[in-house]
């Protein structure tokens, strides 16, 4: 059983976040994804559309995601590997080599983000019209 592990906000739950979670998915037999609280956004300096509890029932509804838990810190990562047995990290490109003191626990595998589209970027449509 491979357990693959990745972490977000997942606001405004679209196709490059589904295309993230279909290959972090097909790295293993489980997935588990750390969302990001909303307290833990305002930290990454991010204020997400939708709250934790609606974002993490969206998330739940994907059929990539076995389970769903809370981000609340940076530093939480190797705990998680440790207590949700994960043999997989994976995140987008985006955030290449930002996690690779993780090796020392479990695989690291960087997925090509999707171009074209970003939560920001729907924002500025929406407000632009
Ligand atoms: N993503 C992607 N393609 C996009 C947009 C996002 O592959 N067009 C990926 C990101 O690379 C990330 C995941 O989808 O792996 C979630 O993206 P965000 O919600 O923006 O997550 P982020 O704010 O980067 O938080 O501890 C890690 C942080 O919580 C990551």
């Amino acid at each position: 059983m491979k357990r693959v592990i990745t972490y977000g906000t997942f606001d405004l739950l679209h196709f490059g976040h589904i295309n993230l979670l279909k290959r972090a998915k097909d790295l293993g037999d489980c997935l588990v994804v750390g969302l990001s609280t909303d307290e833990f956004n305002e930290l990454k300096g991010k204020k997400s559309y939708f709250s934790y509890e609606k974002r993490e029932y969206m998330l739940e509804s994907v059929k990539y995601v076995d389970e769903v838990v809370k981000e609340s810190s940076w530093e939480q990562k190797i705990e998680d590997i440790k207590k949700y047995n994960i043999n997989v990290f994976v995140m987008g490109d985006d955030w290449e080599g930002k996690f690779d003191y993780l090796k020392e626990y479990c695989e690291v595998v960087y997925l090509s983000r999707t171009e074209g589209i970003s939560t920001t970027e729907i924002k500025e449509n929406l407000r632009c019209g």
